[in-house]
């Protein structure tokens, strides 16, 4: 039976539509078939020890042995020096992707090829992915004038929402810089999982994950890339794979890989499995709460919430609110439950609970 595609073989990281809810859909079949930032080998030596998995390609000189693989969402890098550990920002890090015919090098002749993006890896507040501003799909919407030069390279950023005009009233759009690397693990059996981490390093390992969307790939499943804008029209290429450089910097000097390619099989059916979001436990927690004896039918919703900001109340109130005192302990006028469902594997927002009074 031929079933018809439907345009969602692969999850897009950028997307927050992809991952609202209190269960989340992860790549590979079962927890033991993922990649995680965290650190550790022993995802990708799984993965080189089953016949069936996706394929791991490994690469090596006298520095360096580097792996790359890929999922539904993300393409992965280990990087293991063969000797010392990684000691960032004494050293970096530049990974350059060549994508589609086309792009630059950089200046002094940084990469072998010309790159579409390259990350720059500093340290654990200061690294950024850069684009092309001649392929950057950024500059697709309309108020935002494309750069004229051909060798600007840029952070790469997403446009959140549009500009907005309506009598005698202008909102600005609003522009977030997806190019920020974020630090941490995405390993959910870890106490410090977050899942919106870019990159980790523990000793000799260095592991990170591009989402497929940030490298100019429309749909993996299919190998359907960005290619360069012609006026300002997008266009698109079927490609065969993707070849990287990495360039070291460190007080010994500036060493390069030769272009290491990497290239995979599409599919048809995306693998995935259920994973319960740290939101699930919290709001389990609040129905226990407002199910039990102590809820005051004439509760009203407070609002607005009594952190400083919004993100204060997600980020930090709450959460270290239960994680110190646990949750029956907290003084219910306290609790701040302005709540979304979010891509955050966090605290849990976008909808109110009716608290109960004491
Ligand atoms: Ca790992
Ligand atoms: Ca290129």
């Amino acid at each position: 039976m031929e079933f018809e595609r439907n345009g969602y073989e692969w999850r897009n990281r950028l997307t927050n539509e992809e991952h609202f809810g209190i269960i989340a859909m992860d790549p590979g079949w079962s927890y033991n078939e993922g990649m995680y930032l965290d650190g550790r080998e022993d995802d990708w030596i799984r993965r080189e020890n089953s016949p069936n998995a996706t394929r791991v390609f490994t690469y090596h000189n006298e520095e360096f042995t580097w792996k790359i693989t890929h999922d539904e969402s993300d393409l992965y890098l280990l990087i293991e020096k063969n000797s010392g550990a990684w000691s960032f920002p004494q050293e970096s890090i530049l990974i350059g992707f060549d994508v589609v015919p086309g792009g630059y090098n950089c200046p002094g002749g940084t990469f072998n090829t010309p790159v579409e993006e390259f990350l720059v890896l500093s340290g654990i507040d200061n690294s950024l992915m850069y684009v092309n501003t001649k392929y950057d799909l950024f500059y697709a919407f309309k108020h935002f004038p494309r750069p004229y030069e051909t060798e600007l390279f840029e952070p790469n950023k997403i446009l959140v929402s549009q500009m907005m005009i309506v009598p005698q009233c202008e909102f600005p759009a609003e522009v977030l810089v997806t190019g920020s690397w974020r630090f941490g693990i995405s390993n959910p059996a870890s106490p410090e999982f977050t899942n919106l981490a870019d990159w980790y390093y523990d000793g000799n390992i260095l592991e990170v994950r591009f989402p497929w969307f940030l490298l100019g790939i429309m749909d993996p499943s299919t190998k359907l890339a960005l290619d360069y804008f012609t006026g300002d029209l997008p266009s698109y290429r079927t490609i065969d794979g993707i070849s990287l450089e990495i360039v070291h910097r460190s007080q010994y000097g500036t060493t390069r890989t030769a272009p290491s390619f990497y290239n995979w099989e599409g599919w048809t059916v995306p693998s995935w499995h259920q994973r319960r979001k740290q939101s699930f436990e919290i709001i389990a927690s609040m129905n226990r709460l407002i199910h039990s004896s102590t809820v005051d039918p004439q509760c009203v919703p407070r609002s607005p919430c009594q952190a400083q900001s919004l993100t204060e109340c997600i980020e930090t109130s709450l959460p270290n609110l239960i994680r110190t005192r646990g949750f029956d302990s907290i003084p219910r006028e306290d609790i701040c439950l302005n709540m979304h469902s979010s891509t955050y594997d966090g605290i849990p927002t976008n909808f109110y609970w009716p608290i109960p009074h004491p």
